[in-house]
């Protein structure tokens, strides 16, 4: 039986998605569904933008510190990569290893890493590459045939974790900590907590394209479900919290909404707002002790001389 889902599955999952967020408090939705072909394309543009900083601050960790993190890593290691992208953190990272076993890229998108993977041979001279279609939010397992490997790396850069609930981000957490074995290691980006002064315009850009890429999402329901939310109607917000330090990105209704999905009505009154991501900032100590119940003890922590993020580097065990 396939277990891939069809085009039908999906926006039926999105039609439930905005049913559930239309009628549940708090009114949130997955930011997954932020995610189609032009919201992908606009989360580039944002990565880009002077006041997002993770992206270029994670960069810059990795190149200022890349021979001291392969020196942690060890060799005949196998590299395991959560959502992969296009695998362009990972190639010098890769490279840096005096000696790898493998790589094995991990991405929910079958035609993204077909594309990315034909581009990695050259770059990756002769090692072996299994690629793997898995959505890593739920269990999924490694490819049953590994080359020979002494230990295994967990790879998850970008801060994407801080985008799970402490729940999810425990469960994965977890979950790779069985997946990985004894000897494993888990290598992830984090992004900080830091003043409000820095976070709201990281979310909330000048150039308006955070806000376009929020939006989208209504552009996004739009087409998939053959709506007709006006989206002039809903303002882009990026909200700091604390306890637990977050951002939150939400489309707030700058006046009375009727919606009709489905053929019901619902209503969304002037002021209230739809959910569509968080943004978890922490500490490293507060990640520690998060991965702790997961298993995995700090072993090192890079950053930069801001102190807006940190990579940390984790073993499975003492
Ligand atoms: C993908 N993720 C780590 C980004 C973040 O910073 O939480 C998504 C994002 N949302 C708005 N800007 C960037």
């Amino acid at each position: 039986m396939s277990t891939t889902k069809t085009a039908t599955d999906t926006t039926t999952d999105l039609q439930q998605a905005l049913v559930d967020a239309l009628t549940q408090p708090g009114h949130g939705i997955s930011s997954a569904w932020l995610y189609d072909q032009r919201g992908s394309e606009l989360f580039e543009e944002i990565t880009e933008l002077p006041s997002y900083y993770p992206t270029r601050t994670e960069i810059g960790i990795f190149a200022d510190n890349l021979a001291s993190i392969a020196k942690a890593i060890g060799n005949d290691c196998l590299v395991v990569e959560l959502g992969s992208g296009s695998s362009r953190k990972t190639v010098p990272l890769l490279n840096a290893l005096d000696r790898s076993a493998g790589y094995v890229p991990i991405d929910i998108s079958a035609d993204y890493l077909r594309e990315a993977v034909s581009g990695l041979t050259t770059k990756l001279k002769d090692l072996p590459v299994i690629p793997l279609v898995a959505d890593f939010t739920t269990a999924f397992s490694l490819p049953p045939s590994l080359p020979a490997h002494s230990s295994r790396l967990g790879f998850f850069p970008g801060s994407t974790i801080g985008n799970l609930t402490a729940a999810g981000a425990q469960s994965l957490l977890q979950h790779c900590h069985t997946l990985l074995g004894q000897e494993g290691m888990f290598l992830i980006g984090i992004d900080l907590d830091k003043s409000p002064d820095v976070l709201i315009p990281a979310y909330d850009d000048p150039e308006g394209v955070t806000a376009a890429f929020n939006r989208n999402l209504l552009v996004h329901m739009n087409r998939e479900l053959e709506l007709a939310i006006d989206i002039e109607a809903f303002a882009h917000e990026a909200r700091y919290y604390t306890d637990p330090a977050r951002i939150e990105m939400h489309l707030v209704a700058v006046a009375d909404q009727t919606l009709t999905v489905a053929g019901q009505t619902y209503t969304l009154a002037k002021g209230e707002s739809f959910h569509t991501e968080t943004s978890h900032k922490y500490t490293v100590e507060g990640f520690a002790q998060l991965a702790k119940r997961a298993g995995w003890q700090l072993r090192r922590e890079w950053s930069d001389s801001e102190q807006r993020f940190a990579v940390l580097l984790f073993d499975a065990s003492k």
